[in-house]
């Protein structure tokens, strides 16, 4: 599966990353960590990360304005969130297509595609686990900004 994602990510221009509603630092940390390893593979992209800021996370970083324009076309990734109510912004139903990246039971199995393990310890650890196969497929390198996140 993280094959099938990296092959998806590479054929998108505009990626929004979105987490769930009250968020917890593995919500920050997965959705942030995705934000910056693509922001430094692929720096031709725009890469968006969405949802309300929290402000008791500010020490992990925050969330990027996202224009309804943005999701013409783009490739929607949903990080810690298992059912589609939880989804922070409900337009990530307007991307052209749905990738679901999480460690929750997969009792809401929403998304076009979906990286689900409840063996690991946390989605992070899935998007650690993204780029180790990124780093064999695609050459990927980890920005300190990306590692700071996952761990
Ligand atoms: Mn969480």
């Amino acid at each position: 599966m993280n094959s099938q994602i990296i092959d998806t990510i590479k054929k998108y221009e505009t990626i929004i990353i979105h987490r769930h509603v009250r968020p917890d630092p593995d919500a920050y940390g997965s959705q942030l960590g995705l934000k910056y390893i693509l922001q430094h593979n692929y720096p031709e992209k725009t890469i968006l990360a969405a949802g309300e800021h929290d402000s008791t996370m500010e020490f992990l970083g925050t969330q990027d304005q996202v224009t309804d324009e943005d999701y013409n076309g783009s490739l929607v990734i949903v990080t810690d969130t298992a059912n589609t109510e939880r989804i922070d912004d409900q337009r990530y139903l307007k991307g052209d297509k749905i990738i679901k990246i999480d460690h929750h039971p997969n009792d809401d199995a929403y998304g076009d595609l979906l990286l689900v393990d409840t063996s690991a310890s946390s989605s992070s650890e899935l998007i650690y686990e993204l780029f180790e196969a990124g780093q064999v497929q695609e050459n990927w390198k980890l920005p300190a900004t990306a590692a700071r996140q996952l761990y």
